[in-house]
């Protein structure tokens, strides 16, 4: 018999892991017809918002963005998304200002969103809304190491405040030192398992686990199991960190 009172999760200061077992649904006004999970946010000192959606039959995701970029992935299924069909793998960014339409979706369509205040920079332009696949983009070796690649989503361009990342480690593959650094993460595994260390505490993970990582809070990671392990994350970029 399972347990109910035992999970992997956990939430502390400067990190946490959310597994499935855990998630609750949120009533989030213009979404309907749909499971919202809010994984992360600024509720537990974070610096982003990160969101499981799972359409249902008739489902929509609407809105407008305001102050916050809102950037949408599908991990599974097919939705249209102000027009555009988007399947999995596909995915959405929007600037602040922008609206936002998801509907036609296939019942049990996943999609994973990242909201961030956007930080203006002086001489750059706001980004434009983009569509992009990550199947077309490609995945050179991390750090010369040919057991993990890093995908970049999002343009590498000063405008842009945040970066979308995807990482496959083949197992056995490892983040080759303990990553100390002041940029947040939220992240959420698609695909895999292995072993995630988190300020000195180890975490078994898998696919459908999120991580919200704090500044600072130090990371690395090792692959398990027979297939490659992959996250998409979130990684605040292109701002100096402290008041000028
Ligand atoms: O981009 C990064 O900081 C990345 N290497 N961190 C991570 O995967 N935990
Ligand atoms: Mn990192």
């Amino acid at each position: 018999m399972e347990i109910s009172a035992l999970t992997r999760s956990v939430v502390k200061s400067n990190h946490a892991l959310i597994c499935p077992d855990g998630h609750v649904n949120s009533v989030i006004p213009g979404w309907t017809n749909c499971k919202t999970n809010v994984l992360i946010n600024e509720q537990m000192g974070a610096g982003l918002c990160q969101a499981l959606i799972t359409m249902e039959a008739e489902g929509v995701v609407s809105g407008k963005t305001a102050v916050s970029q809102l950037f949408f992935y599908v991990i599974e299924g097919i939705c249209t998304v102000n027009d555009t069909l988007l399947s999995a793998g596909q995915f959405v960014y929007f600037p602040p200002g922008e609206n936002y339409e998801i509907k036609g979706a296939s019942a049990g369509t996943k999609l994973l969103s990242f909201h961030k205040v956007y930080e203006p920079l002086e001489g750059y332009p706001t980004p434009k809304l983009f569509f992009g696949d990550s199947a077309k983009i490609p995945g050179p070796a991390f750090l010369g190491d040919p057991a993990l690649r890093l995908q970049v989503l999002l343009p590498e361009d000063l405008s842009f405040d945040m970066a979308v990342n995807i990482f496959t480690y083949d197992p056995g593959g490892h983040l080759p030192f303990v990553e100390t650094h002041v940029m947040e993460h939220g992240l959420l595994y698609l695909q895999g398992q292995g072993v995630y260390m988190l300020n000195h505490e180890w975490y078994p993970v898998k696919k459908g686990d999120a991580i919200w990582m704090a500044p600072y809070c130090q990371q690395w990671f090792t692959a398990m199991g027979k297939e490659p392990a992959v996250y998409i994350y979130y990684k605040n970029v292109n701002r100096f960190p402290s008041p000028i």
